[in-house]
């Protein structure tokens, strides 16, 4: 048997809101993600791909990748590939970082091209590996079609997979791929990607999970599947599905802070982010007091940041019902009214002048 642990897109280097702690945060991600592998003693640990955020790392992110891999060097094979992220774009920058780590052979990758492939020996059985780091579709659909298999396991590795499950060989007896950061796997075409480690785009993460997957493979066909969650190090409050349609301000306001209220973090310094949506007139919208709901969200909770998305809908102004149209005074008292607006007493006061009634 043979057993692999896969983990993916650490984004070493990203930080969201300009958090700086956030990149700190990134890199005891990952590490807690190799401790949870390494607790399984897989035979194969493959990351596949976004180790780091940039292709330029920052020295603090690349020694602590260096030391982390080092400890690993005899305990289990590593392979990393290339992701989106690690691979520079433009002529100036030729290098992915991942290069440097495989020259001190701390990892297995696919070298300057975007495919290598190897035998080894696990347990008495030969296993072969795929390894495709990111490319063009064209050229992955080439190295999918043309990878061979010698009747033993082999295993196919890819930062992304952008080609239909139907569409794949049948015959590779695991696919491990990244790029989307969210937890899915297909046990009928096994097909697996743990999701990122950490959260690195909130928005289209809140709803997904991170898993590490454990896939233990041997000849009987049929792998058995071991997922573990990966939550990240930093608690995220994500509050969704507020809906302010139809509210005026007062209930607006109330509505965020009630949901605000009810939070309890566990952990210190949270990220919050609400999301607040629905459709709404633009004297609610001016009337949303953002700062103040900032301020009690933080006195309440202490978060390291705090966040609300105005992803609400504004449909303009509110109408206004004049109960006798053509009755000029008594208009234009109820719209002043209704649209609260400064210069009523003002112009209440000169209306009779106005319309010359005084005379
Ligand atoms: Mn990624």
């Amino acid at each position: 048997m043979v057993r692999i642990a896969h983990i993916s897109d650490s984004h070493l280097g990203c930080s969201l809101f300009q958090l700086t702690e956030r990149r700190e945060d990134a890199r005891k991600c990952l590490k807690k993600a190799v401790d949870m592998a390494m607790q399984h003693s897989p035979d194969i640990l493959v990351h596949t791909g976004d180790l780091f955020h940039s292709p330029l790392p920052q020295n603090d992110d690349m020694i602590f990748v260096i030391e982390l891999f080092k400890e690993l060097k005899d305990k289990v094979r590593l392979i990393v590939l290339d992701g989106n992220h690690d691979i520079p774009y433009g002529y100036r920058y030729n290098f992915s970082p991942l290069r440097g780590l495989e020259i001190m052979e701390l990892i297995t990758s696919t070298g300057n091209g975007p495919y290598s492939t190897f035998t080894e020996e696990f347990d008495g059985k030969e296993v072969q590996m795929h390894l495709v780091s990111w490319t063009s579709k064209h050229q992955f659909e080439y190295f999918l079609n043309s990878a061979k298999t010698n009747g033993g396991i082999s295993l196919f590795f890819a930062h992304d997979i952008p080609v239909m499950k139907e569409d794949l060989p049948v015959h590779f007896n695991y696919y491990g791929c990244g790029h989307k950061h969210n937890f899915w796997l297909d046990q009928e075409y096994d097909i697996g990607r743990p999701g990122s480690t950490c959260i690195v785009n909130w928005n289209r993460e809140m709803t997904g999970k991170k898993k590490l997957i454990v896939v233990d493979i041997d000849n009987s066909g049929k792998n058995e599947y071991t997922m573990q969650t990966l939550n990240d190090v930093r608690e995220f409050k994500f509050i969704t599905g507020l809906d302010i349609t139809g509210m005026g301000t007062e209930e607006a306001n109330q509505t965020v802070t009630n949901s605000l209220s009810r939070l309890a973090p566990k952990k210190k310094k949270p990220i919050i982010i609400v999301e607040v949506n629905g459709l709404i007139d633009s004297e609610t919208e001016r009337g949303i007091k953002r700062k103040e709901l900032i301020e009690f969200g933080e006195k309440k909770l202490d978060p390291l940041f705090l966040h609300i998305e105005p992803n609400w809908q504004c449909m303009g102004p509110r109408n206004v019902d004049l109960s006798e149209p053509l009755n000029v005074e008594k208009s234009v008292i109820e719209y002043m009214e209704q649209t609260k607006d400064k210069m009523a007493q003002e112009i209440l006061e000169s209306l009779p002048k106005l319309l010359g009634s005084e005379a």
